[in-house]
């Protein structure tokens, strides 16, 4: 095994107020949004330091929610003879209050005399919405080998999405020498690079910023000291680059920012490919996550194609395709399921408790019989009846209501929400 790296903290940003996401993000903060059945979104950044020997962590997050607490305190329990730790610094105030996060350079300023209580010589600075598997350990060997004050990781993209990102472009050294946070396209023309063969076939000719940063301590505190810059891709980043040394580290591997329903959906859904591009099933870099101890999946009279189960399932579905489902998931029979990520539960109800509804004509948790659910991703603990038809798409305009939101075609049943029988959406 590698030493364990000793100079380095990491800061997982965890999300501003987490409104892309909504309703995803109604009642939990973001880095406890379940994903990929099993998981939560901050899993991928903690497990991408764990893999790269990195095990001093903090995320910074706007509201401090139990589950979120739960998932943490439950699930990264470190040796007591071991320095690590993952902690979580929540934002103290509500919206209105100053103090609320003001972007994340704010988040990473008000969160400082936190960090400097620990000993380091490098601060990796990281988003909490993205999906990828990279060694962080190589960036940070490039970053002093390169003597470096700041790095930024980097990849190739085309133009369609090169305003969604900080665009930059570097010396035949790779140090950076321009910056433009989100230019709009008709700037484009000016900001490309020269790239990799395999890259230009793509049409992938702007650098951009993957949000991924490593500052050295003491420029990082230099920083933290002007309380007007706010942001790190508005402001410290396009600031330092004329008068910092500021590495582009290039990346192209698969990267995803998760971010909004759409996306987050696409990576979800993407799992069930072929070969994934976000691969699950790797010895070296394992995706960590609270253990259950749940037990094996059961399944009666079902055909499941191109789907991820997870643990604890009681599955009387006709059909699951191209699907994620969740763990503790409860299918009736005769049930369609055709492109859906759904959560799962929480808890499972005894058959008293099953009963006990049955006869108060309330709906038992989980999803009911003779459904059809098509483009949907439906959030934990929801109770949905029978014959119920859930269709996402192209048809249906954005709107939220109290059962459900409809974002770019995708339906989202709100958490913990009863959906009648025979209900259409
Ligand atoms: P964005 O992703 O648009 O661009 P931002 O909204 O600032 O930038 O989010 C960066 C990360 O910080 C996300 O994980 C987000 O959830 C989190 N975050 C945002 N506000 C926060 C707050 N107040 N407190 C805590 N966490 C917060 C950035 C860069 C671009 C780059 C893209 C790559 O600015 O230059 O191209 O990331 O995705
Ligand atoms: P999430 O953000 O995923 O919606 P929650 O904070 O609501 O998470 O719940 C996660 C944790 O709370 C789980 O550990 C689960 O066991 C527990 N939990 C949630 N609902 C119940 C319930 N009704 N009874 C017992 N435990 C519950």
């Amino acid at each position: 095994m590698k030493a364990k790296r000793k100079n380095v903290i990491a800061i997982i940003l965890g999300g501003g107020q987490g409104s892309r996401l909504y309703p995803l993000t109604e009642s939990r903060s973001k880095p406890a949004v379940p994903i990929g059945g099993k998981y939560r979104l901050v899993d991928i950044p903690i497990s991408n330091c764990m893999n790269s020997d990195i095990y001093r962590m903090f995320v910074l997050t706007q509201f401090n929610s139990a589950s979120l607490n739960a998932h943490i305190k439950n699930t990264y329990v470190f040796s007591a003879f071991s320095q690590a730790f993952v902690d979580i610094l929540a934002a103290e105030q509500t919206p209105d209050n100053p103090t609320w996060f003001q972007g994340t350079a704010d988040a990473v300023r008000q969160c400082m005399p936190h960090f400097l209580n620990h000993d380091f010589d490098y601060a990796l600075i990281l988003s909490g919405d993205q999906l990828y598997q990279m060694d962080l350990n190589e960036m940070i060997e490039e970053h002093i080998r390169k003597d470096a004050e700041i790095s930024i990781a980097t990849l190739p993209v085309n133009a369609k999405d090169a305003s969604d990102f900080g665009i930059l472009k570097t010396n035949s050294d790779s140090f950076i020498e321009s910056f433009i946070e989100k230019p709009v396209q008709s700037l484009l023309t000016d900001w490309s690079s020269e790239v990799s063969d395999e890259m230009k076939a793509e049409g992938k000719l702007y650098l951009a910023s993957m949000g991924i940063y490593i500052f050295n301590k003491d420029l990082l505190v230099d920083l933290m000291n002007d309380p007007e810059t706010k942001d790190f891709g508005k402001e410290i980043i396009p600031q330092s680059v004329s008068t910092r040394k500021v590495l582009s580290y290039q990346y192209e591997g698969y990267w995803t920012d998760i971010g909004n329903i759409d996306s987050f959906f696409e990576a979800n859904i993407g799992l069930t490919d072929d070969v994934p591009k976000f691969n699950l099933f790797d010895n070296d870099n394992k995706i960590f996550t609270r253990p259950r101890l749940l037990p094996p999946s059961k399944f009666q009279n079902t055909l499941i194609d191109r789907s991820l189960i997870s643990e604890g399932c009681i599955l009387n579905a006709k059909e699951i395709t191209k699907s994620v489902i969740g763990i503790r998931s409860r299918i009736g029979k005769d049930t369609v399921i055709q492109n859906c990520y759904v959560m799962g539960n929480d808890i499972y109800q005894s058959i008293e408790q099953m009963e006990k509804d049955l006869s108060n004509d309330k709906i038992l948790m989980g999803i009911g019989e003779r459904c059809f659910i098509k483009n949907a991703l439906i959030d934990k603990n929801c109770r949905i009846g029978n014959d119920v038809e859930i269709i996402g798409g192209d048809q249906l305009e954005n709107s939220t209501n109290e059962l459900y939101s409809v974002k770019e075609g995708i339906v989202v049943i709100k958490k913990g929400v009863t959906i009648p029988d025979n209900y259409v959406i």
